[in-house]
């Protein structure tokens, strides 16, 4: 087991909302002071190229993706592995149940979200190719799968537990990206249910304090 007295060094940027996920967590759980947040900076080539970074980031993840922590010799190295790691490390499982069946409904929402940010991330690195090399089909394919996916959080959103867990976090993280970086797709329309529950959510000290916002190219 890691200690948790050893020192915790988050790789973030304030665009990612793989790295929004990551640090709303750790706000919700009220542990901020245990960790050093370290920015890392994008030059708008990483859609298509290899970006040249810092050595410790480099050393800290293989992947060169955000978010990564660093926690003694322990390197995790996505946000599903982080917030396992809050969740049971230092948060007593209080963003997602150890087991039963309270674990499975959440991990079934976590799981459209994920796509939903998977979708986001890859519209945006296709938006980023240069002219010619940029697919609308594919554009248009990210567009209709997040749409279909906030359908089918919209028919759950009246079931949502009372707690804002690790699948509420997920999936507000992936409403406020869009409306970020996509507002123009007026996503609320379709789905009045989930947007209303945002709108409220998006109240939160967690969710005010990690607006997102562009990261620093250089
Ligand atoms: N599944 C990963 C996805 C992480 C990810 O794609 N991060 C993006 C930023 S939003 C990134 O670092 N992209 C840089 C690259 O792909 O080179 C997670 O959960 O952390």
């Amino acid at each position: 087991m890691v200690s948790i007295m050893t020192g915790l060094r988050l790789y973030v940027t304030p665009a990612s909302p793989w790295v929004r996920r990551v640090v709303v967590s750790i706000l919700e759980l009220e542990i901020r002071d245990r960790f050093e947040f370290v920015q890392t900076r994008w030059p708008h080539s990483w859609a298509t190229r290899s970006v040249a970074h810092h050595s410790d980031f480099t050393a800290a993840t293989p992947v060169e993706r955000i978010p990564a922590l660093v926690a003694g010799d322990l390197h995790l190295v996505d946000s599903h592995a982080i917030c396992d790691y809050l969740n049971g490390e230092l948060g007593g499982f209080r963003l997602l149940a150890r087991d039963g069946p309270a674990r499975w409904r959440a991990l079934a929402d976590i799981s459209i979200a994920n796509a939903i940010l998977e979708a986001h991330i890859a519209r945006r690195a296709e938006l980023l190719r240069i002219d010619g090399e940029r697919s609308a089909d594919f554009i248009d394919k990210m567009r209709e799968r997040t749409l279909r996916c906030y359908r089918a959080l919209d028919r759950r959103a009246v079931d949502f537990a009372p707690a804002f867990d690790l699948a509420q976090i997920t999936i507000a993280v992936a409403c406020g990206y869009h409306d970020w970086r996509y507002a123009s797709d007026d996503w609320r329309n379709a789905v009045p249910q989930l947007a209303d529950w945002f709108d409220r959510v998006a109240q939160r000290p967690s969710m005010r304090a990690t607006q997102p916002a562009e990261t620093p190219q250089a």
